[in-house]
């Protein structure tokens, strides 16, 4: 058939013109792109010593993948480490394909050390800057990297295309085992040691003793337009990004465009992504890159420090030994919370949405901290002789360790979840408030999920609470992408804070930063079956139980069903 029409079309036109028809119509098929992820263990020099460090092939940050919308993705994980591993395709949709999502025991047993699982999944409709990273204890540190997802052929940016791109991965860095660091503070039951550095695509900078051979570079034409795509991979830390000199336009974040905007400085969450334009109309010299923590608790211990990279102008006008040092940007407060409440408030999305409603789920879910009292045999290195946890409408999530919760789901193997998790938090109480009665502080651990019917609509309303310390918790949800309709301050109200809802171009993400003392309500359409986490994505928070998961059942058409598991489906 195929051939036959195209033998056709060669007799029609000329065979320049037939040309032309095959390499546009080979162009714009969707690609299938194979990737091996060895996990392996590779020495690297950082802070004056050199670590071991876990890696995807040796590389670090590993491998950025670049597709482009509609290519099938089929990566091979191989685990050479001594420790259990999955990677998660943070903010890709999985549509029908939750059994590639990666977090274990949420959605897979994880690869245990000598195994291999090879991931398989098709992006649709998504374009922008996502990223992968290990979703096991806190490998993430550093088994993490860029997925580029470029538009379809015959697509194009909402924007003039630059000419150069670069990833820029902020990352975190202890100068130990950071998986030692987590197994220290579960023993402990206190809170892990705070990094050493942060680094920017793999190097912590100048600032720092030891490291100002290998800072980062990122050459630059005076007078071009560039396109950074920022990730926010550090494991615990919210930070803030400047360049000198150059204001930056945000066009996108967490793969979604939204409304241009000029700023001097990004704040980004853990998991978070910000596209941004920035134009070389400066004198033609170095500039400053500069990432360091926006810290919201007001008396956390934090790590205070500056990582660095270099906008160098490629303009061979200065000597090399007489170069002064590059100017460096002015960042906010460690604590400029009003800084992040305006930059998050200026995010709209590009036109008019359809939001989806009506709301048939209306949830309520508290976000915190919280202490156990100390059992008889615990170490209870917590304050005053107890141990740190977190919670959700106050119960601190366990993973299960027999089974993941969606083989369980899938094959109706009890025991291993419940499904009562409560649609609001047991007690009301003043979430916010100075003084929170020390009865309510203790969480109850458990396995809980929420059962959503297929299309049904969800308004969540996610409540910071001031439980031994108020911060902002960036909550991402694992399988979806949702709308932001406000955020606030204090106490959610229903009736005055429902007034505040942009239901007009409310922004599309997949990692929302619930303000410190305050609120953030999103909404979206549960049209993805399978099991999908909700959690903090700062990594201590999640291993206290800042969690819970969504169980979205199937749909009756055809293609509203969970795929059949992959025959490679690692067993616990
Ligand atoms: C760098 O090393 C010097 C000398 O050992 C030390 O005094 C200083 O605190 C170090 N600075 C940092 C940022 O680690
Ligand atoms: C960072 O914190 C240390 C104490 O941990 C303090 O001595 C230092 O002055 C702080 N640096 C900055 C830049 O705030
Ligand atoms: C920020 O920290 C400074 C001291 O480091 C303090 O004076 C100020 O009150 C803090 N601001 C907020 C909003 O917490
Ligand atoms: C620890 O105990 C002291 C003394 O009773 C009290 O003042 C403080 O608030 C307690 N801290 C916490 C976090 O419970
Ligand atoms: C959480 O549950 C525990 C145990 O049932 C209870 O003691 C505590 O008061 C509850 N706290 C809140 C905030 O609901
Ligand atoms: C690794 O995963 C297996 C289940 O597949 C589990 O039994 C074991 O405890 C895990 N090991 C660690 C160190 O978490
Ligand atoms: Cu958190």
């Amino acid at each position: 058939m195929e051939t036959d029409r195209r033998s056709s079309i060669a007799r029609l036109l000329s065979s320049c013109f037939f040309l032309a028809f095959l390499v546009h119509s080979s162009n714009s098929k969707a690609e299938v792109h194979h990737h091996d992820f060895i996990i392996q263990e590779t020495p690297v020099k950082r802070l004056c010593k050199s670590h071991n460090i876990i890696t995807v092939n040796g590389q670090f940050p590993g491998p950025t993948i670049v597709v482009r919308d509609g290519d099938t993705l089929i990566v091979t994980v191989v685990n050479r480490v001594q420790y259990n591993v999955t990677v998660h395709w943070h903010g890709i949709r999985q549509i029908r394909t939750a059994w590639s999502d990666g977090p274990e025991f949420v959605t897979q047993c994880p690869v245990k050390p000598g195994g291999t699982f090879t991931y398989r999944f098709t992006i649709k409709d998504q374009e922008g800057t996502l990223w992968w990273h290990a979703h096991s204890s806190w490998l993430r540190a550093t088994v993490y990297g860029a997925l580029i997802i470029h538009p379809k052929e015959e697509n194009s940016f909402p924007f003039l295309q630059p000419k150069r791109e670069y990833p820029i991965l902020l990352g975190e860095w202890w100068d130990q085992n950071p998986i030692d660091v987590i197994h220290e503070a579960i023993r402990t039951g206190s809170s892990p040691t705070i990094s050493d550095a942060f680094t920017i695509n793999g190097q912590p900078g100048d600032l720092y003793n030891c490291s100002s051979k290998e800072i980062n570079t990122f050459p630059v034409n005076p007078g071009e337009t560039v396109l950074l795509r920022v990730i926010n991979a550090a494991l615990n830390t919210e930070l803030f990004v400047s360049i000198a000199g150059h204001p930056m336009v945000v066009v996108a974040a967490d793969a979604s465009y939204i409304k241009p905007f000029s700023t001097s400085v990004i704040m980004l969450a853990p998991g978070q992504t910000t596209d941004v334009l920035i134009t070389a109309n400066q004198p033609a010299t170095r500039y400053y890159i500069a990432a360091r923590a926006y810290s919201s608790a007001e008396s956390l211990p934090f790590d205070n420090t500056t990582a660095t990279a270099i906008l160098d102008y490629d303009c061979n006008c200065l000597p090399e030994p007489n170069q002064p040092p590059p100017a460096l940007p002015i960042l906010p407060a460690f604590n400029d919370t009003l800084t992040v409440a305006s930059f998050s408030a200026a995010f709209r999305s590009p036109t008019f949405v359809k939001l989806p409603g009506p709301v048939d789920e209306h949830l309520f879910f508290t976000v915190g901290l919280g202490l156990f009292d100390c059992l008889p045999g615990q170490i209870c290195g917590g304050p005053n002789q107890t141990r740190l946890t977190s919670s959700i409408n106050n119960y601190s999530f366990v993973l299960p360790s027999s089974l993941s919760i969606l083989q369980a789901h899938q094959l109706g193997v009890p025991g291993i979840f419940t499904p009562d998790f409560p649609a609001k938090p047991p007690v009301e109480f003043d979430y916010t408030g100075k003084n929170i009665g020390r009865e309510l502080w203790q969480p109850e651990p458990a396995t809980k999920v929420y059962k959503l019917k297929f299309g049904s609509v969800v308004e969540l309303v996610l409540q910071g609470t001031n439980i031994v310390a108020a911060e902002n918790h960036p909550i991402h949800l694992h399988g979806y992408n949702f709308y932001i309709l406000a955020e606030g301050y204090g106490n959610f109200d229903p009736v005055k804070d429902r007034e505040k809802f942009n239901l007009f171009d409310p922004p599309l993400r997949n990692t929302v930063g619930v303000p410190v003392k305050g609120w953030a309500v999103i909404r979206f359409e549960a049209d993805n079956p399978g099991v999908w986490l909700l959690h903090c994505h700062l990594d201590v928070h999640i291993t206290w139980g800042l969690a819970m998961a969504f169980v979205v059942e199937d749909g009756l058409g055809e293609l509203e069903a969970l795929e059949p598991p992959p025959v490679d489906l690692p067993l616990c």
